[in-house]
């Protein structure tokens, strides 16, 4: 059956608002967040309204249906990525959180002095920063594998930089948020397997999980991070999968309530993973909600979202070459649903504010990855990006307001 775009950008009350505004509203920044479909929006809805309660608290007949709807998003989200158990689902608040999570609980116990975490030059703060923090914490260096001028990871250079018995950990995303690249996530990690099979890879699926089919089985990861938001889920829920067997040799970062196995003043036990990771009440409602968009994704089938992306990438990419003075940035052999480029006639966010008057919704900025606009010696990009619900309209609607820049900018 072909892909119903208009169909299902009705089912995004957001968009099918403003697509009846006078300027309709080009929403050209699911990279950052996407949007929300009505499926999502009732289930946390119906929540609240039906079935609210706490779970794993009461004996009472809501709070264990209300634990059930827990436990059965966290089963969809380890279907989702193929995880071989449920327990290995850690619910966060984010990627931010997994990462962070992933560093500070591994990095506290195993990183000594002298260890090496190994990450890429196409990371987003979120990934940098947080080793940065553990790395200092215990003495270990952090080392980057570098990003050619396409935007592809020079991958000749890992085994020079991951060194067995130094190299500790190995951090990556499979699809930069600034550039697009896709990076060959399976064969980076079976290079890394091959010269030490004990180092830790963690994969930053922030971009992918909402468009590509992860299966962390085959992939061999150890750990992986996804946020809610960035697939038609809710806010403040993400996820840390991790191996269960390293789960279950990590020590918790948080202290509270339903993280414990027994408490005494003397001492405490730790309840097993998840649990051990997700004190205190929990987002009960996003996890519902990511667990319905979970459902969602599934329904409209994540590979034919893709290749609807692939094709307005490619409408949008033709374009935007034929823009005179607009340059993008990189040229990966594979990219995600997203361009980043610059302008000779103004200063990104110049343009975005100029695009916003027309009611096109664009990024400017760094995206979090001052470290990638350093490479590209460039301030910032203007960030267009496509989800599930984009329309060539909305190219063709960027195209015109990126003409008037230049129009209004050259005068
Ligand atoms: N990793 C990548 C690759 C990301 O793109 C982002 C967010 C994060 C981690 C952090 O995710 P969070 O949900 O915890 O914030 N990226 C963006 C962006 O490109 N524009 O806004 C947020």
């Amino acid at each position: 059956m072909s892909y119903d775009v208009e169909k299902i950008r009705s089912q995004f009350p957001v968009l099918a608002l403003h697509d009846k505004d006078p300027k309709p509203f080009a929403f050209l920044d699911s990279t950052a967040t996407t949007q929300k479909p009505e499926f999502v929006i009732d289930a946390m809805d119906n929540f609240y309204r039906k079935h609210y309660s706490s779970i794993k608290r009461g004996v009472y007949t809501m709070a264990a249906q209300t634990t059930d709807a827990y436990e059965s998003a966290r089963k969809k989200a380890a279907k989702f990525i193929n995880a071989k158990r449920e327990s290995e689902i850690i619910f966060t608040r984010g990627t931010t959180a997994s990462i962070n999570l992933a560093a500070w609980s591994y990095g506290r116990k195993f990183l000594k002095p002298g260890d090496e975490i190994v990450i890429s030059a196409l990371e987003h703060h979120a990934n940098i920063v947080s080793w940065q923090l553990i790395a200092e914490e215990r003495g270990a260096k952090i080392k980057v594998i570098p990003v050619a001028d396409d935007g592809d990871l020079i991958l000749e250079k890992i085994p020079e930089l991951v060194v067995p018995g130094k190299t500790k950990i190995v951090a990556f995303t499979q699809i930069s948020n600034t550039i697009g690249t896709e990076n060959p996530v399976k064969e980076i990690i079976q290079t890394i397997r091959h010269i030490d099979p004990s180092i830790k890879i963690l994969i930053d699926a922030a971009q992918s999980a909402p468009h590509k089919k992860i299966d962390v089985q085959d992939l061999d990861c150890d750990f992986l991070a996804f946020s809610g938001h960035k697939m038609y889920g809710p806010t403040g829920i993400g996820v840390l999968y991790g191996k269960y067997e390293i789960l279950e040799s990590m020590p918790p970062l948080e202290g509270g309530g339903e993280m414990i196995d027994q408490v005494t003043f003397e001492k405490t036990t730790f309840a097993l993973p998840p649990e051990r990771f997700e004190a205190g009440t929990p987002p009960i409602a996003e996890v519902i909600g990511l667990g319905a968009a979970i459902d969602w994704i599934n329904q409209v089938g994540i590979e034919a979202m893709y290749q609807h992306e692939q094709e307005i990438l490619k409408y949008a990419e033709e374009k935007l070459r034929e823009i005179p003075g607009l340059h993008i940035l990189g040229n990966p052999k594979h990219r995600g649903s997203l361009l980043s480029f610059t302008l000779d006639s103004a200063h990104p966010h110049d343009a975005a504010t100029l695009l916003d008057e027309d009611g096109i919704a664009v990024r400017s900025g760094h995206h979090c990855a001052q470290t990638v606009m350093q490479r590209f010696c460039v301030p910032a990009t203007i960030r267009a990006s496509f989800g599930a619900y984009t329309q060539k309209w909305e190219i063709d609607r960027l195209v015109e307001g990126l003409l008037r820049v230049n129009r209004i900018f050259s005068l």
